[in-house]
């Protein structure tokens, strides 16, 4: 999958490009990413990519010129669907990701300040995303959230986990307890069937702790695992 960021602040994605995953990812021809800084796209010798609201008010807008240069110049060699993030944008939840992962590409959108000249919306955005309910400084975090949870579902990108993922439907239950070593900590030790060697019934196990957590935590989760294994 190759993916396209325009950002304002291209440097904050050089640490995460680094993380194990995604550089293996991206080492093995399984992800190609692209940091474009909007300012390169600029045609003033100050290289200005914000300005005021019409109308007034706090908080600077991301102009259009360098956003529509910055899009159709990437079309040209990837040619996807532009994606903005943006606290108005469709809640990302598992099952968004998963569909995204499928994706030849994608092109993403990192807004700052008080967002994007409307006609950039209008115009070019083919998707809008939410990461949550809640505002942020900038869409970069937020497309940071994406790429990660986008690649981990591109085949080969993790290792072959997928089989408790597959019993667990993906996305729609929480994870069942974890234990590492030692056996016995602060007078707790950790369930015998974990160590009993018997996959058939730490399988079950598992997914029955992750069914009883699941309904506890996240009744509306579990709403959505019922109605899924009924349509199966
Ligand atoms: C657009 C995304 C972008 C308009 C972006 C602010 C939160 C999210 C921004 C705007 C963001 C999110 C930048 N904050 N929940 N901030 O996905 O008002």
């Amino acid at each position: 999958m190759r993916i396209d960021i325009i950002t304002i602040f291209p440097g904050i994605f050089s640490n995460f490009l680094e993380t194990s995953l995604i550089q293996r990812a991206i080492s093995e021809g399984l992800l190609n990413i692209r940091v474009h800084n909007l300012r390169d796209f600029t045609s003033d010798p100050h290289r200005v990519v914000d300005d005021y609201p019409y109308g007034g008010g706090a908080g600077m807008v991301l102009k259009p010129e360098p956003l529509a240069l910055a899009i159709e110049n990437i079309k040209n060699e990837n040619p996807v669907n532009v994606i903005y993030l943006t606290p108005q944008g469709r809640v990302l939840d598992q099952q968004y990701v998963k569909e995204l992962s499928k994706r030849e590409g994608l092109i993403i959108i990192c807004g700052r300040y008080r967002g994007i000249d409307e006609r950039i919306r209008e115009l070019y955005v083919d998707e809008e995303i939410s990461i949550g309910d809640y505002l942020l400084s900038g869409g970069e975090i937020p497309s940071m959230v994406l790429i990660e949870a986008v690649s981990r579902l591109i085949p080969g990108v993790l290792g072959n986990e997928s089989s408790i993922e597959e019993e667990t439907f993906t996305g729609y239950l929480l994870d069942s307890p974890q234990y590492t070593r030692p056996y016995e900590f602060k007078g707790i030790k950790v369930p015998e069937v974990l160590i009993s060697g018997d996959h058939k019934e730490i399988s079950k196990w598992r997914i029955n702790k992750a069914r009883e957590r699941t309904k506890k935590l996240r009744p509306d989760l579990y709403e959505k695992y019922l109605k899924k294994i009924i349509s199966k």
